[in-house]
């Protein structure tokens, strides 16, 4: 058995000092680094995500989990070894944390793993691309179990997740109705509707509309007296940055036809369709995933300032 006196979880310097002075400190997630973009693109938009948030006036704490250790806030060194072509990480999701520290494995963490480490570190506000959510049946069925584990988290972990939405593949009314269910706030970041990633509105009614950061600050606040779950900000890509829906629907359709080729399931799925969107679009989606990540961290950052003073 491991022993509790072990560091399970390290804290960078600069994020223990942020917490302890009760600075905004705003969490980053792994997985889109290293399985939703390619080596030398990853690393420069991980550097771009950190900048953008010390920009904003917070602490950008990027988690993953290397050698068995889960760490709150990267080196450089620790940075560039997340990114590495050939890096050979797991993709963590929550019920993946305890088995990959216990057994010294190295792996980036999603939605759901990195929402519980920043909790259990104390921060409040984490910004990343996209939520997990509820798949459609397969044909013949009527319903799914496939219901990402990113739901659960924010279920249990009160935790601020600011996303553009989930991806296009999924049942976005189911996931919103397992959101209700939950009891995780939705809103919408000056918009009336939900957003679906690449592309701007997925033309479901966003259930509660806010225009600045100050009042999702404050939203959260409320939130806190009656409930322990977490509050989704969902944030539509920027419009210069949106993709073509013609070219966006061409592309899902043939990524959807690669996964059932390739009999591609469960984590795999997300970073199969990224990988194919981003080379068939010869770029264009690139460019679109890290400018729709890039400004819901800076509307992450707006809003951990907001909430910390
Ligand atoms: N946002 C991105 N790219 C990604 C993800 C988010 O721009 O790759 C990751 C997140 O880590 C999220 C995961 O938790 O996709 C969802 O994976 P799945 O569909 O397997 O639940
Ligand atoms: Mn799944």
């Amino acid at each position: 058995m491991i022993s509790s006196q072990l560091p399970l979880l390290a804290m960078s310097a600069e994020v223990a000092d942020a917490l302890a002075e009760e600075r905004a400190v705003v969490a980053l997630e792994s997985t889109l680094l290293s399985h939703g973009l390619p080596p030398g693109r990853n690393l420069e938009v991980a550097h771009r995500l950190e900048r953008t948030v010390r920009e904003q006036g917070a602490i950008p704490a990027t988690i993953a989990v290397l050698d068995g250790q889960a760490l709150v806030g990267l080196s450089a060194g620790q940075l560039e070894r997340l990114c590495e072509p050939g890096a050979d990480l797991d993709k963590l999701s929550l019920r993946d944390l305890g088995p990959a520290i216990a057994l010294g494995r190295s792996g980036a963490t999603t939605v759901a793993s990195t929402s519980a480490l920043a909790n259990a570190a104390g921060i409040k506000v984490f910004g990343t691309g996209g939520l997990g959510g509820v798949h459609h049946p397969l044909p013949g069925t009527t319903a799914t179990w496939d219901v990402s584990a990113d739901l659960g988290a924010l279920e249990r972990i009160p935790v601020l997740v600011v996303c553009s939405g989930m991806k296009s593949i999924l049942d976005i009314e189911a996931t919103l109705e397992v959101l209700e269910t939950n009891s995780v706030p939705v809103l919408g970041y000056r918009t009336d509707d939900f957003p679906s990633f690449y592309l701007r509105s997925s033309g479901v009614p966003v259930p509660r509309r806010v225009d600045e950061p100050s009042q999702v600050a404050d939203v959260v606040r409320a939130h806190r007296h009656f409930a322990d779950s977490g509050v989704l900000l969902a944030n539509p890509i920027p419009a210069k940055s949106e993709m073509d829906r013609e070219l966006h629907d061409r592309l899902l359709a043939e990524g959807l036809e690669l996964l059932r080729a390739r009999d591609v399931h469960g984590s795999d799925v997300t970073p199969v369709l990224l990988e194919h969107f981003h080379t068939a679009s010869e770029g264009v989606s690139l460019d679109a995933n890290e400018d729709l990540v890039v400004s819901n961290v800076e509307l992450a950052a707006r809003v951990a300032v907001e909430l910390a003073s």
